[in-house]
């Protein structure tokens, strides 16, 4: 098992759009458990490819509180079952610190697949509902910070490099910015 370096907004990596998985392979199933693992590293109750910088349609999510349910979703389809949206607190592991509202419909249809390839079709309410629009979003290149004002986005910038700074000062491992052209 291996912990896997989440990116960081404004990484523009974050933009990816994620494309459909093909075949649930050994590399796969690989991927899943780092994945899992590294979403419990870091304290949080998902966590999509794209934020490991690997942009396949592949989520993790574990909502139970001893941390030993989680959860897999490749290929999710989600489709709202509601017009009415509630306003619910949203953290993401890609902006360290940074927690605001979002409003989303709270009762939600997924369709996927799980790791060993079975159909997933359930109707979930609540933080599950939630947590996975919040991740599928990041498949298509979406951070929750951009729902917000952009004196908010600004301030998430400069909250996420004061708390990477720190960070690596503590030594702690985070993704490395993306290689930039050497004209830049
Ligand atoms: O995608 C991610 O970065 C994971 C994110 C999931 C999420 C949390 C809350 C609402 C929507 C989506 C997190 O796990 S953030 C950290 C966390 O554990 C958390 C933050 C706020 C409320 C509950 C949990
Ligand atoms: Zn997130």
């Amino acid at each position: 098992m291996a912990l896997l370096p989440i990116l960081s907004y404004p990484d523009p990596r974050l933009r990816t759009i994620a494309t459909p998985v093909k075949e649930v392979t050994a590399e796969i199933k690989t991927l899943i458990t780092d994945m899992i693992e590294t979403m419990y590293e870091a304290q949080g109750i998902g966590l999509a490819a794209s934020q490991v910088d690997r942009h396949i349609q592949l989520i993790v999510i574990d909502l139970s509180e001893d941390k030993d349910s989680p959860r897999v979703f490749i290929n999710p389809k989600v489709t709202p079952l509601v017009e009415e949206k509630q306003s619910y607190e949203e953290g993401c592991l890609s902006v360290p610190d940074v927690y605001d509202k979002v409003e989303r419909p709270n009762k939600v249809r997924i369709e996927a697949l799980d790791q060993d390839g079975n159909a997933i079709d359930e109707e979930v309410e609540g933080l599950l509902a939630v947590c996975i629009q919040h991740e599928m979003d990041h498949l298509s290149g979406v951070i929750f910070v951009d729902y917000l004002s952009r004196l908010k986005q600004t301030r998430a910038r400069d909250k996420v490099r004061k708390v990477l700074k720190i960070r690596e000062k503590q030594g702690e491992q985070v993704a490395e910015k993306e290689p930039q052209p050497a004209n830049s």
